[in-house]
């Protein structure tokens, strides 16, 4: 499934980073020849360092930053911004951009998703690809380590950001991780969330804009639960605890080889993929939207991951609390018309025999206090065992308007038997009143896409609309 393409730029830091997250090497000569296909990409900080400057930090322009595609020719020319997804080209605006139109025109599927394995005590494994807008802790799920009483439960990483999805001559879907690498965001990673991914990057790793200690370490928020007494910023400036700063930027980063990830899965550089029985969509929602849900056919998991939203956290832009939709954690990523991408999914499902089954997730529902109640992380195991059953078609599971979703006695208890069946209540029911107002926020969306809304989209909003009464 691989694609070749060229990166022209004029950053070393680019340079470096895309022969970490990219197959960057002599053989692509080699596949070329003297008449291969590729995708040009061109790149320039725009800003030139000044004679003798040695600034390890790298430029950008101040005023001019395009960071353009050509859906046609397939080409990307980027300029003015020194950032991971506006400089390392491979990634977001090839990977994804490109690549969407390029699956349209192909019949696949280009998805910001990561792909995980699931492994059994019985040693039957199965693959699950699951797509989260920003904040919901996607890399964190894709290197998940299963609680203690999981004992024989494996997850493996196939990858954390990027899928390309096929269909395969079995009537299945295949999967690749089209990188090399993983790109990830520092702040909120530690010991705690992502045992897995601190072991990952303590050796050849590119850290960008992170904060440094004395003896040459690096630092970000999240990382340990009390700060180094002294640190040099992610800006270079002397910092302390109290300092009412930052150490890190809030979007610091680290670049570093899939291959040194301890969860890495044995058939990630399978070039013909993995076969995916479960495709997860996800989302931060403080209530309505229940911890897992399965969706009973392909048109309403389409019409489900068309809907997800999340509720904004970080206050930078906007206000904090509000649902904004991000169909497939793709709107910032896909090349063409959202509604003939929505529809390109239901024509692709339907021409798959063996499709995936769709399910929606959601750790995030808080109680009156503004608690998390579910504990996330590694006991998000229990959630993934009962999609794993489902697939198996063992899994029990009870309808709703909505969807088919667990009973208490449904999930996997063991090891969290503190957790009990009115907890469970409070992050699983499916709520009529609530569920109606979210169908009229869900309109808003929809009525957008105006006259390319896809028929079973607007089907499947009728019979949400009737089934609550
Ligand atoms: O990554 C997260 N995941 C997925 C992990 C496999 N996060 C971090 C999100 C921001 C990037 C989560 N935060 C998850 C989660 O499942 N759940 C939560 C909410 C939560 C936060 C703190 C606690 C519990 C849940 N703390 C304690 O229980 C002590
Ligand atoms: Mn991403």
């Amino acid at each position: 499934m691989a694609v070749c393409a060229i990166e022209l730029t004029d950053s070393p830091y680019v340079v470096v980073s895309m022969h970490v997250m990219t197959r960057m090497s002599k053989t692509v000569w080699e596949i070329l020849g003297r008449s291969g296909h590729f995708v040009p990409c061109v790149h320039s900080v725009g800003a030139p360092l000044a004679p003798g400057q040695k600034d390890v930090r790298w430029p950008c322009s101040k005023e001019h930053k395009y960071i353009v595609h050509y859906p046609e020719t397939k080409e990307i020319w980027s300029f003015g911004s020194g950032y991971g997804g506006n400089a390392l080209l491979g990634k977001k605006c090839f990977s994804l951009r490109i690549a969407s139109i390029m699956g349209r025109e192909q019949g696949w599927l280009a998805e910001h998703m990561l792909i995980l394995g699931v492994t059994s005590p019985s040693g039957e494994k199965l693959y699950v690809s699951a797509a989260f807008p920003s904040a919901c802790g996607k890399t964190n799920f894709a290197m998940l380590i299963p609680p203690p009483a999981f004992k024989g439960w494996k997850v493996s990483t196939v990858g954390e950001d990027i899928a390309w999805i096929k269909p395969g001559k079995d009537g299945r879907f295949y999967a690749i991780n089209p990188e090399s690498g993983f790109f990830g965001v520092a702040p909120g990673t530690s010991e705690k969330t992502n045992p897995n991914c601190m072991a990952m990057i303590k050796s050849n790793t590119i850290f960008t804009n992170v904060a440094t200690t004395p003896d040459g370490d690096v630092w970000w928020e999240g990382m340990t639960d009390t700060p180094p007494a002294r640190l040099v910023d992610w800006q270079g400036k002397e910092w302390t605890p109290g300092c009412g700063r930052k150490a890190a930027h809030p979007n610091a980063r680290f670049t570093v080889p899939a291959a040194q990830c301890p969860s890495i899965d044995s058939d990630w550089e399978n070039p013909q993929g993995v076969p995916i029985s479960a495709f997860v969509f996800g989302g931060r929602r403080s209530d309505t939207v229940p911890l897992v849900s399965e969706a009973v056919d392909w048109d309403s998991g389409v019409y489900m991951a068309a809907t997800m939203g999340s509720e904004t956290t970080a206050a930078a832009t906007g206000k904090v609390g509000v649902v904004r939709r991000d169909p497939m954690a793709m709107i910032p990523f896909v090349g063409y018309n959202m509604g003939d991408y929505f529809n390109h999914w239901l024509k692709l499902g339907r021409s798959v025999p063996r499709r995936p089954r769709i399910f929606c997730i959601n750790w995030f529902r808080t109680d009156v206090n503004g608690r998390f109640i579910w504990p996330g992380y590694g006991e998000n195991m229990r959630v993934l065992k009962w999609i794993v059953e489902r697939c198996q078609g063992k899994g029990n599971a009870v309808e709703t308007p909505i969807g088919k979703v667990p009973d208490f006695e449904d999930l996997d208890w063991k090891g969290l038997e503190s957790f009990g069946s009115d907890k469970f209540k409070r992050v699983s029911t499916v709520d009529g009143r609530e569920w109606k107002r979210e169908l009229k926020l869900q309109d808003e969306l929809l009525q957008l896409l105006g006259s390319r809304l896809p028929r079973e989209l607007a089907a499947r909003r009728e019979t949400l609309g009737r089934s609550l009464g």
